[in-house]
């Protein structure tokens, strides 16, 4: 798969993946559920050794952190898969780090949210948007999508459920001009948090990444503030997203990223690799559709979460 998935037929693929996702719940196993399932009351050998570097490889923490867990695994002598999941934790620890998405109350803050389509860029700009409205936050978002008409509705229909407002132009509107419109808005309306959508695929000849980048200059030309650019990633789609991470990081530079759909199939490994290979840090967790289902990223409670 390309970067971009395969996502194109719209509905018919969305209903189909909401299918897919309700589906999966039931069957979603942890890390944790798989290697007790596993090796529960076996004595730990070689072979489980393997095994459990199978599991882990398979819940996508990557061959290299993988080989490495068990390597040290081995010299340890543990008899049974409890000790080992306490061991694996604790070493984990030391493969993914907390970060701080710097954003103060009382300044301008600019949140450029970038990714392929379908990831949960939208459904996460209403999560964050109410997320920071908790803290007295006061909120413009920006329809950065002009690509797709649906795209300005859906965040539209967002900005009036939570009563915030939104700078939009008309459908294929150029987006840096909506960027630059929302930036002069914000500046008067003594905005602190500007949220900006963008779009995750272009139906014009014009390069994504080319068009990212027009945006980005577009904000350093408005002035000195906090700007930073937030990648979605989609939980359940392994290895892609930490091309669509090196992509992106190449093209405009991350600042952070959230994951979503942890609560469909994510298998949650690609955490690893992504900070292990990229040094970029996780800001927030999506844990379902609805607007609450939003999480500070915190890295011992995601251990948890995956060995739970
Ligand atoms: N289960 C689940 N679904 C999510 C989550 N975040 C987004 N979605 C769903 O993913 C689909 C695509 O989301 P959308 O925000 O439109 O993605 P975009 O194309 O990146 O803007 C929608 O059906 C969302 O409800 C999440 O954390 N969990
Ligand atoms: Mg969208």
């Amino acid at each position: 798969m390309g970067l971009f998935g395969k996502k194109e037929n719209k509905n018919e693929e969305k209903e189909k993946e909401k299918d897919f996702y309700e589906k999966s719940k039931n069957f979603k196993e942890t890390l944790g559920q798989k290697l007790r399932k596993l090796f529960g009351g076996k004595t730990l050998d070689t072979n489980a050794l393997e095994q459990i570097e199978e599991t882990l490889i398979t819940a996508d923490i990557g061959p290299a952190i993988s080989y490495d867990l068990i390597e040290k695994l081995r010299t340890k002598n543990i008899g049974n898969i409890e000790d080992a999941i306490i061991y694996l934790k604790n070493e984990l620890k030391n493969y993914i780090f907390d970060g701080d998405i710097g954003i103060e109350k009382g300044q301008l803050n600019v949140l450029l949210v970038l990714g392929v389509n379908g990831v949960g860029k939208t459904t996460s700009i209403a999560k964050i948007s109410n997320y920071y409205l908790q803290k007295g936050f006061k909120i413009l978002l920006a329809a950065g999508d002009t690509f797709r008409a649906a795209a300005v509705e859906q965040l539209t229909k967002w900005s009036q459920r939570l009563d915030i407002p939104i700078i939009r132009q008309h459908d294929g509107a150029d987006p840096a001009s909506v960027v630059f419109d929302a930036i002069d808005s914000a500046k008067a309306k003594g905005v602190d948090l500007l949220i900006i959508d963008t779009a995750g695929r272009l139906h014009t000849k014009v390069n994504l990444m080319d068009e990212l980048r027009k945006i980005e200059k577009i904000i350093k030309s408005k002035g000195d503030f906090n700007k930073k650019n937030l990648l979605v990633i989609d939980g359940t789609t392994g290895q892609n997203a930490f091309i669509q991470a090196e992509s992106f990081n190449n093209a405009v530079g991350i600042n952070g990223i959230m994951i979503t759909k942890y609560d469909a199939l994510s298998k949650g490994g690609i955490v690893f690799t992504i900070q292990k290979k990229l040094k970029i840090p996780f800001y927030f967790i999506g844990t379902g559709e609805k607007i609450e289902n939003i999480e500070e990223f915190n890295k011992d409670s995601f251990i948890e979460k995956i060995f739970s």
